[in-house]
């Protein structure tokens, strides 16, 4: 495609260049286990109050995009039940009230098919829409989102979900390596952490876009909307 042929969303640092037939919303875990109390992101010690206060902008960045008849694509956190894809550093990192796989009130936390891997009913994927199971931060590491990708013929991906520094910088990185033009939705976004938000947003957007883009969801809105 010429370049001059692409549509343009205002961002950081500069204007986002995407085009109607090649542009995706990917949706971070947005799941009970790090929004509910009793979950994965409780167990480590989070406020996890901070992640639900996005929930109504992620659903309208949704809707927008299920409107313009542009893939939305969602991703979970979870292992296998046999968590045989569970290595030793990460099940054993840190001192949590409970471990992945152990038994919670929303069932073993972070195992596939459990009430806490559900993505919150305000956001549930809709028939049609990919939904990624992936045992690491990024959701290009053991899943089949590259390939979905290309097969789709997906070029530009923008970004929501959680958490900012944690999962949504790890597959954003991914993405970027893999040749993605990648624009992160700052307030359909969240961590755990203030400052480690602003820092990844930072970190992004920072040299001149080393990693991607940035800019708010309605600027996101309007533009696939025009
Ligand atoms: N702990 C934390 O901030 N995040 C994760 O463990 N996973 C995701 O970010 N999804």
């Amino acid at each position: 495609m010429n370049k001059t042929d692409l549509n343009h969303i205002g961002a950081r640092p500069f204007a986002f260049p995407y085009s109607k037939d090649s542009i995706g919303l990917v949706v971070i875990d947005m799941q009970r286990d790090f929004l509910e109390d009793g979950g994965f992101g409780a167990s480590l010690g989070n406020d996890v109050s901070r992640l639900r206060a996005i929930v109504p902008t992620v659903a309208r960045l949704i809707a927008g995009f299920r409107a313009a008849g542009l893939p939305v694509i969602h991703t979970r956190e979870c292992h296998k039940p046999d968590l045989s894809d569970l290595p030793p550093a990460k099940r054993d990192r840190g001192n949590p009230s409970l471990r992945i796989g152990e038994e919670g009130p929303m069932g073993r936390l972070l195992v596939a098919g459990e009430p806490g891997t559900e993505i919150v009913p305000d956001l549930a994927p809709i028939a049609g829409e990919l939904v990624i199971d992936k045992p690491g931060k990024g959701a290009f590491y053991h899943t089949d989102l590259g390939q979905f990708l290309s097969d789709k013929g997906l070029k530009q991906l923008v970004f929501a979900g959680v958490t900012t520094e944690v999962c949504v910088q790890t597959t954003m990185r991914e993405a970027n390596d893999r040749g993605f033009d990648c624009l992160l939705a700052t307030d359909a976004t969240e961590s755990y952490f203030q400052h480690f938000k602003d820092a990844a947003i930072d970190m992004i957007i920072a040299q001149g876009g080393i990693v991607g883009w940035a800019c708010e969801t309605d600027t996101i809105l309007e533009a696939i909307h025009e």
